[in-house]
């Protein structure tokens, strides 16, 4: 992408002086945001509106002043000057995949609708790196770099709809994070509007450079709440010329950690390398394959069940090495392997399709379910399942809990169905403090969002959440960058 100039910003935030006025003297907010973007991008309109205004699992929602769609870096610190000085809150939305209420208006909010910052540039295979505007689907990223035989460390299941502005803003993890790690360890370089409208642009690329704090990384993860990502340079890594995947069965999730375990150094002793190892039990199979009209994975049903992905050059015997390696592997109770595209992407299947059953099955109930994104020590995962069974089916005998997760990070997603609305926060509170009490986070790959500020206490001392606030403080003083996420 090339590199916008920051006199030219700076000039577009110039004339938009008179809408920043216009807003502050509350002559007609939409009036003096159209007056920036333009009336096609200024959208007042209920039905419009409503797509920006409620997230993907319908459980969170606001009433917003008006949603702005942005063409540029320049109409975002516009934008964002303008509604600073006229107190109004922004929130910055990018594909609004976000599964904590992190990208939702408040009331009276102005939403600030990333999409369009689209931009991709070519890679450059120097540094290996490519820039993106904040608001290109992960997937299109992807295939930009694959055309010329590069990948993205980072991967999940939103990838079509999840922007790479949104990842960046909540350090999205995802089913790469055992090679490549967080998206925090893909990015490059920022650029993003802080609360006053100023711009703060490192993008060139440099490998090394080490000059007093490093703003951009302060920015991944901080939700929206400290400045709006307009433009990233992400890592790039060579596409691999060959991929397995392999479906095994396990006895319980315990099992399928010490499979993991066992697997492990065979697969590092062998020809390619891990990429994923993922996880999912036997009523969260039933309810994907009632969902999706898919066939059994395996002859047999098993108690859980253990993705891994495998990548290497063209000459390796990636699919035969995954078998060895697995046939040796204590625990594995049965398994298919697969390295055509066609039959590796039905086995993702059954992993990557149980947001959408879950949150079918909660359309069914009448209430999307309670989700939780947690991550634990992997050897403790398997206890502290069966103590989250537990604790929630004594409180709560109609409770469902459906788990399923990123196994070599002991990241567990837990989605519970079946409770009372009134009883949500109660059940929630009883699993989180579950997995604190196990050491594990509450927090690992969806950010903190609306949904789990009460409980942030639980996996940050008095001293981080106050070092945490006083950064809030500094950067964004009269708080307005998507109020009521982090901080209550
Ligand atoms: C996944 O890994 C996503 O499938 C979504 O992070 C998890 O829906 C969820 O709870
Ligand atoms: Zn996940």
């Amino acid at each position: 992408m090339p590199d916008a100039d920051p006199a030219a910003i700076r000039g577009d935030l110039t004339e938009n002086v008179d809408a920043a006025q216009a807003l502050t003297e509350n002559v007609d907010a939409a009036q003096a945001l159209t007056e920036i973007v333009g009336a096609a991008h200024t959208l007042t309109e209920p039905d419009v509106v409503g797509g920006y205004a409620v997230d993907w699992t319908g459980r969170w929602r606001g009433a917003p002043l008006a949603v702005v769609r942005p063409a540029d870096t320049g109409q975002v610190a516009a934008v964002v000057t303008a509604c600073a000085a006229a107190g109004v809150p922004v929130v910055p939305q990018g594909g609004n995949t976000g599964l904590v209420g992190g990208a939702v208006p408040v009331d009276g909010s102005v939403p600030l609708s990333l999409r369009r910052l689209d931009s991709r540039g070519p890679v450059d295979a120097a540094t290996r790196t490519a820039a993106f505007g904040a608001g290109v689907p992960l997937a299109e990223a992807q295939r930009h770099v694959a055309a010329d035989g590069w990948e993205i460390g980072v991967d999940l299941a939103a990838r079509d709809t999840a922007t790479i502005g949104g990842l960046v803003a909540t350090n999205a993890g995802g089913e790469r994070v055992i090679r490549h790690g967080l998206t925090r360890g893909q990015v490059a370089g920022i650029e993003a509007v802080l609360a006053d409208g100023s711009v703060v642009r490192r993008m060139t690329g440099l490998l090394k450079d080490n000059v007093g704090y490093d703003l951009g990384q302060l920015l991944i993860g901080s939700e929206g709440t400290l400045g709006v990502v307009t433009a990233v340079r992400l890592r790039v890594v060579p596409a691999a010329a060959r991929r397995a995947v392999a479906l095994v069965g396990c006895g319980s999730v315990a099992g399928a950690v010490d499979v993991l375990a066992g697997l492990r150094p065979r697969l590092d002793a062998g020809p390619g390398e891990l990429v994923a190892a993922e996880m999912f039990v036997d009523d969260g199979l039933a309810l994907v394959r009632e969902h999706t009209g898919l066939g059994a994975p395996l002859p047999d049903p098993h108690p859980a069940y253990l993705l891994v992905e495998t990548t290497g050059g063209p000459d390796d015997a990636l699919p035969e090495a995954l078998a060895e390696a697995l046939e040796a592997t204590e625990g594995v109770r049965d398994a298919v392997v697969a390295d055509e595209p066609a039959r590796r992407a039905a086995l993702w299947e059954y992993r990557e399709r149980h947001t959408e059953a879950v949150a079918a099955d909660g359309t069914r109930r009448g209430a999307p379910p309670v989700k939780l994104d947690v991550s634990l020590p992997p050897a403790s995962l398997g206890p502290v399942v069966d103590d989250v069974r537990g604790v929630l089916s004594s409180a709560y005998p109609d409770a469902v809990l459906y788990l399923w997760g990123h196994l070599a990070e002991g990241n567990l997603h837990l989605n519970v169905l079946g409770v009372d609305p009134a009883d949500e926060r109660a059940a929630t509170d009883l699993v989180l403090r579950t997995v604190a009490a196990a050491g594990g986070s509450i927090g690992a790959e969806h950010g903190i969002g609306r949904a789990k500020v009460p409980w942030v206490g639980l996996s940050r001392s008095p001293a981080e959440l106050a070092a945490m606030r006083a950064v809030k403080s500094a950067l964004d003083p009269a708080r307005l960058l998507n109020p009521g996420v982090l901080f209550d």
